[in-house]
């Protein structure tokens, strides 16, 4: 039994941080079950950037990350807990992403996007994409959004009650255009996991960080329908700074940023000055997104180049949904 899975990172246009509390800083399996966002969110998949993760079967479980021997307490609690669901045998588990891992860019979304595609396909589980998008947010919930791809909003919509993504428009639908300026290519220093958790107990904006965030949403979500470029980028920048208000205002303060972090964002206000359709975005890292509109990323990748300090820029269409490659039932 063997299933091949690539499953693309993603963008937040309206950010998450911070859980729903009974979720937070545990991980052991039964509160792993929860890992509920304190908000709802809206993303796009980046088309450029991949994780492939190989599920087979195995006398142990055994997980590679980028080819090396890893350990990883989440990865282990989602496949103690889906062993909760179904009879499933021990499994290796081997994922390379071709992008920097654990650096503001999205390699946990990916990462159990692909993995719970692939354990889907390798054991015939037969899951829809709304069961794959929950079984991926138990792991990290943007992963919840990787599953869907495209422009996904991840929140408690359905009938089920549980948050999950969905589709808000298919990935060809709208061809925007993302530049990635990476400016460092170290691990960041505070997971997210842990990050959000502090600012929920001691930044002074979280509470108007959440109460404010279900009108973000529902700014961007018309804005994406509606394919209105200037109202998406003012909502996306707006819900980006102020996730980093209440990042920099955390006991001990979470500055993710680097000096070439602000340089592109002055580079990126500069070309939006000079009449260009740009917008910017940055993580829980030093990276900076910057969403284009169609046409536009040749000029912004030429501009981002040249900012001091970045190390090379990489550019994205909008990426599809988490996806078996092949999967094999035969045994082995
Ligand atoms: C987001 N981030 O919406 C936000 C913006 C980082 C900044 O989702 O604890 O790795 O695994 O659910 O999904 C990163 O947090 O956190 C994240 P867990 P995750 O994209």
């Amino acid at each position: 039994m063997r299933a091949i899975a690539v499953a693309h990172p993603n963008v937040a246009l309206v950010k998450y941080w911070g859980k729903q509390p009974e979720g937070s800083a545990d991980m052991s399996a039964s509160a792993l079950k929860e890992n509920n966002p304190a908000t709802p969110s809206l993303s796009i998949a980046l088309s450029a950037l991949a994780t492939r993760t190989v599920v087979t079967a195995a006398e142990q479980d055994e997980l590679h990350v980028n080819g090396h021997p890893a350990t990883d307490t989440r990865v282990g609690g989602l496949v103690t807990a889906m062993r909760g669901a179904w009879d499933l045998p021990p499994i290796a588990v081997d994922t390379c992403n071709d992008f920097p891992t654990s650096a503001g860019l999205a390699s946990s979304a990916s990462g159990f996007a692909a993995l719970v595609t692939a354990i889907d396909g390798a054991f015939a589980l037969g899951l829809s994409v709304r069961e794959r998008s929950v079984w991926a947010r138990r792991g990290s919930a943007s992963a919840a959004r990787s599953v869907v791809g495209g422009f996904a909003a991840l929140d408690r919509a359905g009938h089920d009650g549980e948050w999950a993504a969905s589709a808000v428009l298919a990935s060809d639908a709208w061809p925007l255009e993302i530049v990635v300026a990476v400016v460092s290519d170290a691990a960041k220093g505070v997971p997210s996991n842990i990050g959000m958790e502090q600012s929920r107990r001691s930044s002074p904006f979280y509470r108007a960080w959440v109460e404010s965030t279900a009108d973000d949403f529902e700014a961007a979500r018309r804005a994406v329908l509606a394919q209105d470029f200037d109202a998406l980028a003012q909502v996306a920048e707006h819900s980006c700074f102020k996730m980093h208000a209440v990042m920099l205002a955390t006991r001990p303060a979470l500055v993710y940023w680097k000096p070439p972090t602000l340089a592109c964002i002055d580079a990126v206000h500069r070309l939006q000055d000079a009449g260009a359709k740009v917008f910017c975005s940055i993580d829980a890292g030093p990276q900076v997104k910057v969403v284009c509109a169609p046409g536009q990323s040749g000029a912004v990748a030429d501009a981002l180049a040249r900012v001091p300090g970045v190390l090379r820029v990489l550019e994205s269409g909008i990426g599809g949904p988490a996806r078996c490659l092949e999967s094999s039932k035969a045994s082995g």
